[in-house]
């Protein structure tokens, strides 16, 4: 094997600059020392001192950038699911081994420092993720970016399950998570919300004003992340709802209760993220968080410009404004709004300006998940930006009419319709350029979502595939890995993924594929170990790990997964002592709260690991695992250990995906359907190293006006005794509405694809069963795996859509 990995010396910092810090931090700010000094101390002095480093070395980057007068980069998201930052800061700012050595003078070990830092879990799930991924990836790449959201008191709930039920407690971050934050209350923002509009005429100018409005404080948090080997570092500006101050006239002038309430109602604001995902639920107050976070963004950004340039006429030059789905759709009438109202323009100069300065990324094709706003809703809560957003509509609908003269395809197309705002229309509409998240995803919204707007505008609709900020989950989390890959193929895969890809040469080198298997068993000895101190449960590490962990929704169908394990129970159960390749099923997922059904299918799966418990020779060979509380923290235990990533969305419905390329870049082989980001996953791989099963989408158009699941129960004897036990009840509860469902209604088609599934499953029992054969399938997928990375996302973004400079 090549040369050993030279150690790096920091660029950042020395042991001794740290150390001294360090001490007199502990001294001045916590009255300890380091021998004294509490986990919880040492954390928050850390973390203290990071946050200074990346602070500096912020302004330092912003100072250079403006000097040249650089185009810029927002990114507005209502999730950003960050995890914990202390660890990617330090390895970002290659500080590692001077912070692990200063610490080791004082007899701390690191490894528990950083478990100190609560999630910040300010997101749901994929997207969120990706927004967190691509702040990493643009500092990375050196593009001068800012990504802007709420700073919810209360992030996504922490899952507790309650013999199989899913139970939700509230995520109190804040106490630990505040270490990471700097506050900067001179750059707050008023945002106005109720109200009622006031129009006269001042001079031949048309003037709008909005009167009797209830006045929040938008003020601004910061969190800094460092990009690996690079002078750029991006700012994430999360906002918090403060009221000004109490309402005194309004308190003395009698009405008690009104003062009160808009005062309880503005603190509300950022108290909660919405814990649904891939639904949308309008709720007022959603709609508030919404206007909230792109008031306060969009007046920041506008405060910033004029700053440095003292007019927005060069806006769409110097900055590009990027809406993460739809939710933050209305920064655009938000825009129009200061630059007809406070500026001065007149429409079509404010209009040509906007539409240079969006783009938009749609995340989801299911229905449920596309936002539409009630028009009384949001005439009532932003009464100028509902009169704004009519005013878009009746000049889009014109253009229609002249070029269509169809009133069916005008009212079709049109951004209100039945009194409902539609939000990636008026997006799409508004935007420079709309994309997908991945290849298939980005054809079918151009095929389906939006036909009508691809044939308008076919030249602003594009592709760009979803990347992962892959040193989390290879550099950070597997370091048995990331050493076999510095020694065979040197460092520069840190920096460039795409030379993963050299690693490809290794594929028939014995001694390189059994250290493979000997990391993958560490990786999996160190798993079980977590298990059995969170959950006392002993998981067979001689078996396959084999893991499905995403959000919970029918759509990405555990329930198939599900019914192939309940299969394999029933065949081990008359075939006590046929041969069977052991395997350890493990599920993670998070429910929305109001999403029955995916409460039940929680259920299900802890109650068939809780059945199998019950057979101790059924359960050498084959267990489940429900792991509590799936987070970013927990994904840098797992990944590392996986063995199958399962990604079994049927075909169409999902719309990449990202947890499938962490898995892979772990080395997991993937067992999925065509669908999302398999398909470039397939592409990269070839099809002797990907485990594929099921309908392809076209498939599936073809299959679904007819499917029958019945038919499909009624012929396959396995499949039928599997559903039946469903009804006759596992571990003591009967799944009626479960099997009913796929029996009668089922949308996403679980039973079409059983059969193909069960095969495919038995062809993984079976590669595994020759080790060596196995690990050049999971050698094909790291060295396959440089294309989703983030740093390649980001750059594609950066030239096609943004038009940014490094
Ligand atoms: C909307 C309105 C009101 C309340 C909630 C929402 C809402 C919140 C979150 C709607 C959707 C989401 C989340 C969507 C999401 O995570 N989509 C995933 O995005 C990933 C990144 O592109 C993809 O990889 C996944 O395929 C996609 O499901």
């Amino acid at each position: 094997m090549a040369k050993e990995a030279a150690p790096k010396v920091s660029k950042t910092i020395t042991q001794e600059e740290l150390k001294k810090q360090f001490v007199e931090m502990l001294h001045n700010d916590f009255q300890t020392t380091p021998e004294e000094a509490s986990d919880q101390q040492v954390y928050e002095a850390l973390s203290r001192i990071v946050v200074g480093i990346l602070k500096a070395k912020r302004r330092h980057f912003t100072v250079r950038n403006r000097s040249e007068g650089k185009k810029k980069v927002y990114y507005l998201s209502m999730e950003f699911l960050m995890g914990r930052s202390l660890k990617t800061s330090i390895y970002n700012l290659e500080m590692v081994d001077e912070t692990v050595g200063m610490l080791k003078e004082f007899g701390i070990s690191i490894n528990g420092i950083y478990e100190m830092e609560p999630d910040a879990g300010l997101g749901n799930g994929g997207l969120g993720r990706l927004a967190a991924c691509y702040l990493d990836a643009l500092a990375a790449d050196g593009y001068h970016a800012t990504g802007y959201s709420i700073l919810y008191e209360y992030g996504i709930f922490k899952q507790k399950l309650d013999e199989g039920w899913q139970t939700e407690l509230p995520d109190n971050w804040l106490p630990g998570g505040s270490a990471l934050l700097v506050p900067v209350p001179t750059a707050a923002v008023e945002v106005r919300f109720d109200g009622n509009l006031k129009e006269y005429w001042d001079n031949s100018f048309h003037c709008v004003e909005l009167e009797n409005y209830t006045s929040v404080m938008a003020v601004p948090y910061d969190m800094f992340v460092s990009g690996y080997d690079s002078e750029a570092v991006s700012k994430l500006r999360l906002w918090k709802a403060e009221v000004p101050s109490f309402d005194m006239q309004r308190f003395i002038s009698g009405d008690y209760s009104k003062a009160l309430g808009r005062n309880i109602m503005s603190q509300a604001i950022t108290k909660v993220l919405y814990p649904n995902d891939n639904h949308a639920e309008g709720k007022s107050l959603r709609l508030r968080q919404q206007y909230f976070l792109v008031a306060a963004s969009v007046g920041d950004i506008v405060n910033t410009h004029m700053n440095v340039y003292g007019t927005l006429d060069n806006l769409a030059d110097k900055v590009a404004i990027h809406i993460n789905d739809t939710h933050p759709t209305l920064a655009i009438p938000e825009l129009m709004r200061i630059m007809l109202d406070d500026c001065g323009y007149d429409w079509d100069a404010a209009w040509d300006i906007v539409t240079k300065t969006f783009a938009y990324t749609n995340h989801t094709v299911m229905p449920e998940a596309l936002e539409k706003w009630d028009c009384n809703l949001v005439k009532g809560v932003m009464p100028r930006i509902f009169s704004i957003i009519v005013e878009i509509n009746e000049r889009y609908c014109r253009q229609l009419w002249d070029k269509y003269q169809d009133q069916e395809k005008v009212t079709h197309m049109s951004i209100i319709e039945n009194n409902m705002i539609k939000m990636a229309t008026l997006c799409v509409h508004a935007c420079h350029h709309v994309n997908g998240v991945a290849k298939i995803h980005s054809e079918i919204i151009k095929r389906e979502t939006f036909k009508d707007e691809y044939e308008y505008t076919p030249e602003k609709f594009t592709n760009v595939t979803n990347g992962i900020a892959y040193r989390r989950w290879l550099y950070q989390s597997n370091e048995g890995l990331t050493d076999l890959l510095r020694e065979t193929i040197g460092d520069g895969f840190l920096k460039d993924a795409s030379q993963l890809a050299k690693f490809r040469k290794f594929s028939e080198d014995k001694s390189v594929l059994e250290r493979l298997n000997r990391i993958k068993n560490e990786n999996k000895a160190r798993f079980a170990k977590y298990v059995k101190n969170e959950y006392g449960v002993t998981l067979n590490t001689d078996s396959i790990f084999d893991v499905q962990v995403k959000r919970l929704h029918e759509y990405k169908r555990q329930q198939l997964n599900a019914l192939n394990i309940i299969a394999e129970y029933n065949y081990l159960k008359a075939n006590p002592d046929a041969p069977f390749v052991p395997k350890t099923y493990i599920f993670a997922a998070k429910a929305a709260p109001g999403y029955y059904m995916a409460k039940q299918i929680i259920k299900l799966i802890w109650n068939i690991s809780e059945e199998l418990k019950k057979d101790p020779k059924i359960n050498e060979k084959l267990s489940v695992i429900f792991m509590e509380d799936y987070c970013v923290s927990l994904s840098e235990i797992l990944m590392p250990a996986a063995e199958i990533s399962e990604q079994i969305s049927l075909a169409g419905t999902e719309a990449s995906g990202t947890g499938n390329m962490k898995l892979m870049i772990n080395g997991a082989v993937t067992l999925g359907t065509l669908d999302g980001a398999n398909v470039e996953i397939f592409e990269q791989v070839g099809e002797e190293n990907i485990l594929l099963f099921g309908m392809n989408v076209d498939e599936v158009e073809a299959a679904k006006p007819n499917y029958k699941a019945m038919d499909f129960y009624n012929s396959n004897g396995v499949l039928r005794s599997a559903v039946d036990l469903l009804s006759e009840g596992i571990n003591g509860e009967k799944f009626h509405e479960i099997a009913n469902s796929l029996k009668n209604v089922d949308p996403y088609m679980a039973f079409a694809d059983f059969a193909s599934y069960q095969n495919a499953q038995r062809r993984a029992s079976e590669l595994y069963s020759d080790r060596m054969k196995w690990a050049k399938m999971s050698l094909a997928n790291i060295a396959g795996a440089g294309i989703f990375s983030a740093d390649r996302s980001v750059d594609e973004y950066a030239r096609y859509i943004w038009q940014l400079q490094k």
